[in-house]
């Protein structure tokens, strides 16, 4: 990975002066986020000091990372973009679409016979295009940056909403959609509101049964899933330098749970030691010669309330671990009060499946801590009564536990280990029987447990915690079980306690893989050839989005008002639709979907205002289409929060919605409709959701003055004749503005590279 090595010499050699002239300009010691933000503007202009939360600043990423289920739309928008190569370095990972039924070996057979096809165009594409291609099997994308690509101060973006997990490196790494991947690959700048920065101070260590997931647990209940929106968290003190690398993966990663653009920690000790036992010691060394500008300036860490936007400080010595849910990550459970909560919620108290994995927490040291109380199990006799699945990280990471004997361990005790993939994180999980739709409670160190989302059962509790915690309750079967506290009955009627957990950071003999499952891409691609069957139901080339008519909207339908929480997993769902990820036209048919429609409570039944009936929303929409009558969808608070796929912008854009009108959105859904050319809309005054009727027909005005901070104005003409005209905000800027009058902002990058 030369090419690698070459890009961060140049980025480390344009840090000291890119810094020096930042501290000039903002005039104060320096965060460690402000530091890698100035450190790669795309213009290299140091002379600015920019507002916070404030205006959109262009930056230059170094990396780019895709997720084979994002990474389609993305390379299908790159090929139309007119560049024979990529302009960063750029992987796409095949960890999505490996469906979790029986165990590794058979499921990832399986996987690539169904996926032939999209594995094939991807990695054909990836040959073609120069990105490093890794095989399915190969393992999560995020543990897979981590372990490879991930170097302390650098920036990547990633179409993939857990790609903040680089942070426990010291990375700036962004979630963010295909368009965004698109373009930066063809060389052009990345643009990001300035954001604000929240400091969250760890003093302490952490101990016994508490771990890192425990952190992020906490603050998710601290901050809410939209407390870190236009934010990104810093971590630091002394009880950041006590926590492993991978473990500071973990809380960045989960981040995103909380709406944050991403969270960092500073280059330290565990972060030399994890790129020194990742086989990256010449990083561990660049490192080390600029160690000084990859951590926050002593004065901010010393003060942090006069450098960050909020402060939060958590003492890791007194933190608990915690539980979070059901059916939203931010419900904050400290396992002392959970069992409570069972009860007086009436969640279902047994327990039917463990799972630990996920690219939140599937490290070798999670495992190795897993796998000790797995051993404890197996020694005191216990049986665990729910059943438990383990999914590695990494072919890396799988290869190493499997000899370490970590693997045996979990067979001993039940445990049943899947491919290196997302699985039923995902919804990749053929989980038999959850086609009844029987109430019952599932435990994970996943990230999300939004409702349906690992096994399509809307009844399924799925709560959230770290890898020991969750092996601990497999073995009880229990949800009121505490294993700090309670006692367990084993084979011999014994009651015994397990022990706390034990691990290691790193194996101490190192990692070892035969085959990591990566393909460089060819060096001379010319014959490379990449064939998309027009036959096909999972792969279709991108026709483009027409251009704004030039005129305000009149009589657009009220497609649905959603109610309440309304998560991308709700508005492109997962799952079995991973299939159709290729494919605009047939994914389109899960369009929103998973929505809850404010006027009769129901998903998927809203009324065609052509014929007065109720239907699926995918083909109410497609009635509207037929007829070229524009829609607008309605939805409540952070809208479009979770997942970076842009497909849940892309669907309605394609099926002829033209605007999304919300009290909130969530950043990457947002940023999302504007590249498609959808307007992006909030009411200013967000108690107007409320005047909203199901048979309205909407008028947007004020578009042919469409500027920066210029409100529009929505008309409702509601059935009975009456109407009300209320105000909605926008933060299109200039740039956004004419991707929306143009169709998309592809058909701009389109226009400059035919010229
Ligand atoms: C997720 O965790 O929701 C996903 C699946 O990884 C998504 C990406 C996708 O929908 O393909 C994400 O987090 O961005
Ligand atoms: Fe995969 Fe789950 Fe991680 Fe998303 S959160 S990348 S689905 S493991």
């Amino acid at each position: 990975m030369a090419f690698d090595l070459d890009m961060i010499k140049a980025v480390y050699a344009r840090f000291p002066e890119r810094i020096n002239a930042a501290r000039k300009v903002v005039n104060k010691p320096l965060t460690l986020t402000e530091k890698i933000l100035y450190s790669h503007l795309s213009a290299g202009e140091t002379s600015i000091s920019y507002e916070r939360g404030g205006s959109y600043v262009d930056f230059q990423p170094d990396r780019v990372a895709m997720q084979d289920a994002t990474a389609q739309m993305a390379l299908l928008q790159f090929m139309q973009a007119g560049r024979e190569k990529v302009a960063v370095p750029s992987t796409v990972h095949c960890d999505h679409l490996i469906q979790a039924e029986v165990g590794a070996a058979s499921d990832l057979e399986k996987a690539k016979d169904k996926n032939k096809e999209v594995y094939d165009f991807l990695s054909s594409v990836s040959n073609k295009y120069g990105l490093g291609f890794w095989k399915p099997g190969a393992g999560i994308i995020h543990q897979v940056i981590l372990e490879n690509y991930a170097f302390p101060g650098g920036m990547m973006i990633g179409t993939d909403s857990h790609t903040p997990n680089a942070g426990g490196l010291g990375m700036i790494a962004i979630g963010v959609g295909g368009a965004d991947a698109c373009d930066v690959m063809a060389g052009l700048p990345w643009e990001l509101k300035f954001p604000k920065l929240i400091g969250v101070k760890l003093t302490g260590k952490l101990s016994g049964w508490t771990a890192a997931k425990d952190v992020i647990l906490k603050v998710a209940g601290i901050l809410t899933v939209k407390g870190g929106t236009g934010c990104i968290v810093e971590y630091f003190g002394e009880g950041a330098k006590s926590i492993s690398a991978t473990g500071k993966g973990t809380i960045c990663n989960m981040g995103a749970e909380i709406g944050a653009t991403t969270s960092i920690f500073g280059y330290d000790d565990k972060a030399e030691a994890y790129l020194r036992g990742t086989d990256r010691a010449d990083i561990a060394d660049m490192a080390n010669a600029i160690k000084e500008h990859l951590t926050g300036d002593d004065e901010v860490y010393a003060n942090p309330e006069q450098y960050f936007d909020q402060v939060i400080e958590i003492n890791l010595s007194e933190l608990e671990p915690h539980i979070n849910g059901p059916f939203t990550p931010d419900l904050a459970w400290p396992i002392s009060k959970f069992a409570e909560a069972v009860k007086e919620n009436g969640w279902p108290t047994k327990l039917e499946v463990g799972l630990i994995g996920s690219c939140t927490n599937s490290s070798y040291e999670d495992i190795s801590r897993a796998a000790s109380l797995a051993q404890q199990a197996v020694d005191k006799k216990l049986v665990a009564k729910s059943e438990f699945t383990i999914t590695p990280g990494s072919e890396q990471v799988r290869y190493t536990v499997e000899r370490d004997g970590f693997l045996s361990v979990f067979d001993q005790m039940g445990g049943v280990v899947l491919a290196n993939a997302c699985g039923p994180c995902i919804g990749q999980w053929a989980r038999h029987g959850a086609e009844k739709k029987e109430k019952n409670s599932i435990i994970t160190s996943f990230n999300r447990n939004f409702a349906k989302r690992a096994d399509g059962n809307p009844n399924t509790h799925s709560f959230v915690a770290s890898p020991e915690v969750v092996t601990a309750m497999a073995i009880a079967g229990d949800l009121t079980f505490n294993p700090l506290t309670d006692t367990l009955k084993n084979e011999a009627g014994e009651l015994v306690k397990l022990d706390e957990p034990t691990g290691l950071e790193m194996p101490t003999k190192g990692f070892a893989v035969e085959d990591a499952g990566y393909q460089a891409p060819a060096e001379d691609s010319s014959q490379v050839e990449v064939v998309v069957d027009p036959n096909s139901d999972r792969l279709q080339l991108l026709e483009p989005f027409t251009a704004w008519e030039g005129t305000d909207l009149h009589g657009l339908k009220l497609l649905i008002k959603a109610k309440g929480k309304c998560t991308t997993d709700h508005i492109s769902m997962a799952g079995p639709w991973l299939r159709f990820r290729g494919h605009l036209d047939n994914i389109s048919n899960n369009m929103l979907i998973g929505a809850v429609n404010y006027f009769n409570d129901e998903t998927n039944k809203v009324k065609n205002q052509l014929t007065g009936e109720y239907g699926e929303v995918p083909a109410v929409q497609r009635q509207y289409k037929q007829h070229n009558i524009g829609s607008v969808v309605v939805g409540d608070e952070n809208y479009g929060e979770g997942s970076s796929r842009e497909h849940a912008a892309m669907e309605p854009r394609f099926l002829g919605v033209r605007a999304i009108l919300v009290k909130s959105f969530a950043r990457i859904h947002e940023t999302n409709l504007k590249k498609q050319g959808m307007l992006a809309l909030t009411f200013a005054n967000p108690a107007d959701y409320d005047l909203i009727q199901e048979d309205d027909a909407i008028d947007i005005v004020g578009l042919t003055t469409f500027a920066p901070g210029r409100p529009l104005t929505v008309v409702l003409n509601h059935a009975d004749g009456s109407r009300h005209e209320i105000l909605v905000n926008h933060t299109y800027n200039e740039g956004q503005i004419a991707w929306f009058k143009a169709g998309s902002a592809l058909n701009i990058v389109k226009e400059q590279a035919a010229r």
